[in-house]
């Protein structure tokens, strides 16, 4: 396919949209029928050409971050087509690009889903689009669940960070503000990724573009809300796995060129750990080596070895977050945001992130990164879980 614009290309987010839902909705049997306004989405963050076909990057030397244009395989062991990470940089919300949707004065349930291939997002409800970073927030997010469902209580959150895979069930409360008003879901996260340690800051998300999402125009209210207001709301207790009885160590590697100089990238690749202490990396084709048995409850340490943050999804459970450890420092506890069940975790670079599970269903299933081109260069694995 011949690249004709590649300058334009998509950065996802799904957003499902339902006013006064934080009543009888917040039984989940009831997710399915609060979607409105649920515009159809594309899958997979491309890219535009200029006929409006989706692009994507046919060589590595796209790649932001080496620009490698070869020699490749069969001259050297790096890939020709292989990008490590792809980000566009148009911001797409079910379907549209930077879209706007009108809000009435009151209570919104949001349900939101981090579509893009590798871009993670850091989204904030600010009144200028366009200031400098950092922007002070004009609404909270109001978290109340997570990937597997329920968090234990609403939590107000500033700004939200969102990995690829990653969902979060929030409430905005438009209560109060005046119709006209405009207010912007603004991107505050990298452009396009940290890849270092946190705290070591990063280039936000240019405001002209990636770092804008969408738009909400306020609107004169047409009915009561008779929601529960965020603060006051009981949410069931999501379950707990129990303790666990096993525990296993899971590793996120680099595999470096063997024969080009400066670092450069062939695959990233999932493992175990040695027994000194350093990654061992498999292949999707090894023979599998976790495999939990069924009913058991286990605690999966996953040790990241590589220079980036890897949004780590494991198929067929969901998971409570125990901590996360930088190598050799103290563990923290997991964020507010991630203290319900969830199926997917950042795991940030140097520090091993812990999860536990139960897992109930025999059968085989696979784990994997979720940024889309480390899942398919060789970050997936297969797993068993024997009956
Ligand atoms: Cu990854």
């Amino acid at each position: 396919m011949e690249v004709l614009c590649p300058s334009l290309r998509i950065n996802e987010l799904w957003l499902c949209i339902r006013h006064g839902a934080c009543t009888s909705a917040l039984r989940s049997r009831h997710f399915s029928s609060i979607l409105i306004a649920r515009l159809r989405a594309s899958s997979g963050a491309t890219s535009f050409n200029r006929d409006g076909s989706l692009f994507y990057p046919t060589s590595r030397d796209f790649f932001f971050d080496d620009r490698f244009a070869g020699p490749y395989i069969p001259h050297t062991d790096v890939p020709p087509m292989w990008n490590p990470e792809t980000f566009g940089n148009v911001m797409v919300v079910n379907g549209q690009s930077w879209p706007e949707t009108e809000v009435e004065p009151r209570r919104y349930r949001l349900r939101l889903l981090n579509a893009s291939n590798a871009r993670i997002m850091i989204l904030e409800l600010v009144a200028n689009p366009t200031a400098a970073r950092p922007v002070p927030p004009v609404l909270p997010f109001w978290q109340i669940g997570a990937d597997g469902g329920f968090l234990p209580a609403a939590v107000p959150l500033p700004v939200l960070a969102l990995a690829p895979a990653e969902r979060a069930d929030v409430i905005v409360d438009f209560t109060g503000i005046r119709p006209g008003t405009e207010i912007y879901l603004i991107n505050a996260g990298p452009d396009p990724e940290p890849n270092h340690a946190p705290g070591a800051g990063f280039t936000p998300a240019d405001p002209a573009t990636t770092g804008q999402v969408m738009r909400f125009r306020v609107v004169a209210p047409r009915g009561p809300d008779t929601s529960v207001p965020p603060e006051q709301l009981t949410l069931p207790a999501p379950p707990k796995p129990g303790p666990h009885t096993v525990t296993r160590t899971v590793s996120l590697n680099e595999d470096d060129s063997a024969v080009v100089p400066g670092g450069i990238m062939r695959a990233a690749m999932l493992g175990t750990v040695n027994a000194d202490g350093t990654g061992n990396p498999l292949m999707w084709r090894d023979p599998v080596t976790e495999t939990p048995a069924a009913g058991s409850t286990e605690a999966w340490e996953i040790h990241n070895f590589t220079e980036d943050f890897h949004p780590v999804h494991i198929h067929a459970v969901q998971f409570e977050i125990v901590n996360r450890q930088p190598f050799g420092g103290p563990a923290g506890p997991p964020f507010p945001g991630e203290t319900g069940l969830k199926d997917t975790v950042l795991a940030f670079p140097g520090q091993i992130t812990r999860v536990k599970a139960r897992f109930d269903r025999p059968g085989l299933f696979v784990w994997h990164c979720h940024i889309i081109e480390h899942e398919d260069n060789e970050m997936m694995r297969p797993y068993r879980i024997v009956p």
